[in-house]
């Protein structure tokens, strides 16, 4: 954009008019603008008509609520919820043996052992903070989506086939995985996950107040497989990572080189660092075995002094971690330093040859208050979130590197006003080679007075700004609820999920075996088989009716019921809810879902579909007869 236009906005914005007219520019209605045309341009509006598709997918992240969320940018209509690490009352998620499979084949033995002695199979709570989808060669391929879950430290793999979750692990040694990435280059390959809170290592309860004992531990993990490649043992704790376009280096912030405990411990040295890794020297370092084993992971001592990282100084606790489409620089985000670190990536393999670690920094700019997050537009131009200023600064990359070599230029191009306190941004295919400045997201950790009050606990507000004009105009104001940290913004073309699932999905692969053992034809099943004092029910589904209108079962029974849809009509799907039995699941169009229960209610009890399928859908039910023991 022009140099005197965005000299102009930054004027009439600290004069307080535009922001003003940003403001009052804002009130729009589903996707639609309600105010006039001269006040609408000068906010901007954009609108996705009725029966109109949009041109992105938008993952978006649910914080504490644990689920992976769907939307369409920029209508920013929420399409789908994913549950990850929460329990889901739709579809079974956390109820089904086949979620329960995925929810706890990848825990460690002494977390199921925990969890058992409360009566539990799994955690029914997560903390999911970051959503990225699998590359290859630098861009999005419409793969996978890997997530980490902070709460209980895990990171979980969502198929973009169908939309669900099919893997999750539990990462050992380390605790509470917060940043994660994939490897962008030539492809994902390793998923990295940062162990956010340093612990002892091992954690047995015999180390407390020698935190010089605890550590963090980067880990890598293999996204085919989700099988742990390698961990890495660092100096302070790891926060956000992100990894570069080059296949060489990995790199996460670090807020507590202190290795503190306290905040007053935490925040005590003027500076902090960046740990950049070398994936080379890593894979090199497992092959000669300079590694200890922990728990069946090979980990590396990566602390100072070790082949394997460098720690770059940065100003007191850094946060977001974001390499740039140009695959040249990385932007490390100052959190309590008004300052963005630009960090030239060509220039660390001199790092590692032993050049001063700060020679690397190529640029400083000073931004605003708070900064936490960038995004790139593709075009050279970086957008941070400035959180205690509540602004999105729009600044140029190249401006800042010759302010830094000490030119009189102003990186920054231009500042609004968000609403309020930004976490993270993200442009549409931002963090990707196909960058295109289309729609930038702002994940607003507040909404105060933006929409009407729903009480004490107030959504979050997710902001749509447009700047495919090469200026920032806020085109929508989102609300959502607890609590999106970060999204990714895909172009739809990327993606292709599936309309129907294939009978031959591994998702149901122990039901096809039960099946089978059982001499049943899961496709056209209507059986009850006993085998002591287990039942084995088998029915399909049909709109509007199960195959199985009635079946007895034995009060103390274990019954495990099995249910295919052998519809195959798009958008046709069935449930099964189990009355008075706290059982309900979803079965997609051609899927096969299974439940066991302990059958020890004695009576009647209504199985119906809770899915509305059709016509007849209230008639789309049957009967459970518990016998009681003693009759
Ligand atoms: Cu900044 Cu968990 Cu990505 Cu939240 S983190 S904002
Ligand atoms: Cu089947 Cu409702």
């Amino acid at each position: 954009m022009p140099e005197e236009k965005s000299k102009l906005s930054r004027r009439a914005l600290f004069s307080g008019t535009a922001s003003g007219a940003v403001l009052a520019g804002a009130v729009l209605a589903g996707g639609k603008s309600l105010i006039g045309p001269a006040a609408a341009q000068e906010a901007g509006s954009v609108e996705v008509k009725p029966g109109e598709l949009d041109e992105y997918y938008g993952f978006w992240s649910s914080g504490q609520s644990g689920e992976l969320r769907i939307y369409g940018v920029p209508s920013m209509r929420e399409f789908m919820r994913v549950p990850v690490f929460n329990r889901c009352s739709a579809t079974g998620w956390g109820c089904t043996n086949e979620s329960l499979k995925i929810l706890t084949e990848g825990l460690l033995p002494e977390t199921k052992e925990f969890l058992a002695k409360r009566g539990m199979k799994t955690y029914e709570n997560g903390d999911l903070h970051h959503p990225h989808m699998s590359f290859t060669e630098g861009t999005y391929d419409g793969r996978y989506l890997f997530m980490n879950d902070k709460a209980n430290t895990r990171v979980a793999r969502v198929r973009c086939d169908v939309m669900k979750c099919d893997k999750i692990i539990e990462i050992p040694n380390t605790s509470d995985i917060h940043g994660l990435r994939p490897q962008k280059w030539p492809r994902t390959g390793y998923v990295f996950a940062n162990g956010e809170h340093r612990i002892p290592l091992p954690n047995d309860g015999t180390i407390l107040d020698e935190p010089e004992k605890y550590v963090s531990l980067f880990t890598a993990i293999d996204g085919d497989t989700m099988e742990i490649a390698w961990q890495v043992i660092v100096d302070g704790n790891l926060d956000n990572c992100d990894a570069d376009y080059q296949g060489k280096y990995a790199f996460s912030t670090c807020y507590n080189s202190e290795g503190g405990v306290t905040v007053a411990e935490m925040t005590a040295n003027e500076q902090d660092w960046v740990t950049v890794f070398n994936i080379k020297r890593i894979e090199e370092g497992i092959k000669k075995g300079d590694y200890t084993e922990h728990k069946g992971v090979k980990v590396l001592d990566g602390r100072h002094g070790s082949p394997y990282t460098a720690y770059i100084p940065v100003s007191n606790s850094p946060h977001g971690c974001n390499m740039a489409p140009d695959k040249k620089h990385l932007c490390i985000n100052g959190k309590l330093s008004p300052t963005v670190t630009v960090i030239d990536v060509d220039l660390l393999d001199k790092v590692f040859d032993g050049a001063e670690p700060r020679s690397a920094v190529v640029a400083e700019p000073e931004l605003g208050l708070g900064p936490l997050h960038t995004a790139f537009d593709g075009k050279g131009n970086a957008f941070t979130t400035l959180f205690l200023d509540s602004q999105m600064a729009m600044w140029n990359i190249d401006k800042a590197i010759a302010k830094f070599k000490g030119e009189d230029v102003d990186p920054i191009i231009q500042k609004i006003d968000v609403h309020y306190q930004p976490g993270h941004n993200h442009t549409t295919m931002g963090e990707t080679l196909e960058a295109d400045g289309k729609y930038l997201i702002s994940l607003n950790k507040f909404s105060k007075d933006r929409f009407l009050n729903v009480g004490p606990l107030k959504p979050e507000n997710d902001q749509l700004i447009d700047i495919s004009t090469g200026e920032m105009k806020l085109v929508h104001d989102g609300p959502s609820f607890a609590e999106p940290h970060d999204c990714i913004l895909v172009r739809a073309d990327k993606v292709t999920p599936a309309s129907m699932w294939t009978r031959d999905d591994p998702m149901w692969e122990e039901a096809r075996q039960r099946a089978k053992a059982d001499g049943v034809d899961l496709d056209a099943a209507a059986d009850v088989i006993r085998d002591g004092n287990k039942v084995r029910v088998y029915m399909y589904s049909m709109a509007p009716a199960f195959s199985l209108e009635k079946f007895e079962v034995n009060e103390g029974d274990e019954v495990t019921i099995t249910i295919s849809n052998m519809d195959d009509v798009d958008d046709l799907t069935h449930g099964f809810t189990l009355g008075n039995h706290g059982v309900a699941m979803e079965i997609g169009p051609q899927a096969t879902a299974s439940v066991t229960f302990t059958a020890d209610r004695p009576g009647v009890h209504w199985y119906y579909c809770q899915w509305f399928c059709h016509a007849l859908h209230m008639e789309m039910r049957g009967r459970m007869l518990v016998k009681p023991k003693n009759a």
